[in-house]
């Protein structure tokens, strides 16, 4: 692999997207063939059952026209979800003034320094106006023997639907961390990035400096990121360099990085405390559908897809249930731990999880490209079904995902400003 910031490593954004897209339809025809979708084969290991009727060759057909229509697995960086605050927003300015304000591999540079207000006692702080800041040259330098690639979903604490799914590439934080030469009075580690010099406009946030030193529970490292899905870093994901932070929200991951604080601060500041939001919760695992139809036949099936987040508790099962409209549930069971919910299909990886070509060693895949286990964990899945059919009358529809550790959705962290996982619901008629 080659990090020199002149190349374009980028294939055509048109073309890898379109390749992208055949490639998932491949699969997920294969998948069709495989699962016999509706009878009781799936591709998990799940108890053998009673095989309904197989569906007819029609409702196939239906459900194959909504795998179609399935997003690609890892999302073109273009397609992401932006999130992002700033008056102007830092990706859209000039290219001249992104060159002057470091928004570009060749002007940006990264200043590591002490808090001022808590000081960390550090030998060597990388400064600007001493030129010691770390370069993008210097840090793809280190990238060639410190380089991790990780898969991860990207998905805001607030919003119900991840944001894109991407192999993300960089050097871990702490081998620039490291750099500064700290001695004592270090636990915590605050970063921001480019906000138009207003204080007013600084997104921050932070992180123990435990989580930058050690990665607990086999999670891949923090970095500081430079390629999406085998290309250098757009400016709208944030680059030159984004944080990303592999277990958190997206508020973790800042974009335009360009300071780092050591701090003895003992506690969060991060700007998402902001609202109410929980800044400390990982990744919840959660679903929801892509294609639902409206309306339906009587007796016929009914297809479905959808996503999963799998979160820090891993995924094990997408399921859904319809339930005739008006119906009463049980009061003290407020996350329908006790309805008849029914297994869906969880896609199975692709090879190199899609990627145009392949992106090189990365956490989680063989060499071969195939994943170690499915899902993986911090990552999305997308799941299909063919209900059967039902008797006229109107319905509710919902999923739930139910995590590694057999625990249904929205446990075991219900609330909402740890993140969205609500239960979702759809209305459905069946005529
Ligand atoms: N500098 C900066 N970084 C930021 C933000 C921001 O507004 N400014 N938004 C954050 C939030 S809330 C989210 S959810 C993610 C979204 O990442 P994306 O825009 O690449 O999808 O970026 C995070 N990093
Ligand atoms: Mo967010």
């Amino acid at each position: 692999m080659s990090f020199d910031p002149a190349e374009t490593a980028a294939p055509n954004p048109a073309q890898s997207e379109a390749f992208l897209r055949e490639h998932a339809r491949a699969t997920r025809r294969y998948f069709l063939q495989l699962s016999g979708m509706g009878a009781a084969a799936t591709l998990l290991s799940q108890p053998l059952r009673a095989a309904p009727p197989s569906p007819a060759s029609s409702d196939k057909a239906a459900l194959q026209r909504a795998l179609d229509e399935l997003e690609p697995y890892l999302t073109p960086q273009d397609e992401f979800q932006d999130v992002s605050r700033g008056k102007p927003k830092p990706h859209s300015l000039s290219d001249e003034k992104k060159a002057e304000v470091g928004l570009t591999r060749e002007t940006w540079s990264l200043e590591v320094v002490s808090d001022t207000d808590q000081p960390a006692r550090i030998k060597r702080p990388l400064r600007k106006a001493d030129n010691t800041a770390l370069t993008f040259q210097q840090l793809l330098e280190m990238g060639k023997t410190k380089a991790v690639r990780f898969p991860k979903v990207m998905t805001c604490l607030n919003i119900g639907c991840p944001l894109g799914m991407g192999v993300w590439e960089g050097v871990p934080l702490r081998e620039v961390l490291w750099l500064t030469e700290p001695v004592e009075n270090l636990r915590r580690v605050f970063y921001y990035g480019y906000h138009n010099d207003d204080p007013e406009q600084m997104f921050r946030s932070s992180l123990p400096v435990g989580r930058v030193l050690e990665d607990p529970f086999d999670l891949p490292p923090v970095i500081l990121c430079y390629k999406l899905n085998g290309e250098w870093l757009s400016a709208e994901r944030g680059g030159p360099v984004r944080m990303v932070v592999p277990e958190a929200y997206g508020f973790k991951s800042i974009k335009w990085l360009s300071h780092v604080v050591l701090t003895n601060l003992p506690h969060a500041n991060d700007t998402y405390a902001e609202k109410n939001n929980d800044v400390d919760s990982p990744l919840k695992t959660f679903c929801a559908t892509i294609y639902t139809p409206d309306k339906v036949k009587s007796g016929e099936s009914i297809p479905l897809t959808g996503w999963a987040q799998s979160g820090i508790a891993g995924l094990s099962k997408v399921q859904v249930w319809i339930q005739p409209r008006g119906e009463a549930w049980a009061e003290d069971d407020p996350y329908f731990l006790r309805a008849p919910w029914r297994d869906a299909d969880i896609l199975p990886a692709e090879p190199h999880l899609g990627a145009t070509e392949p992106l090189g060693p990365t956490v989680g895949l063989q060499d071969n490209g195939q994943a170690e286990q499915w899902p993986l964990r911090l990552t999305k899945a997308h799941w299909a079904t063919l209900h059967p059919g039902l008797p006229a009358g109107q319905y509710v529809l919902r999923c739930r995902t139910v995590d590694g550790k057999g625990v249904g959705q929205p446990l075991p962290r219900p609330f909402r400003k740890s993140g969205h996982a609500a239960i979702e619901q759809h209305r459905l008629v069946v005529e």
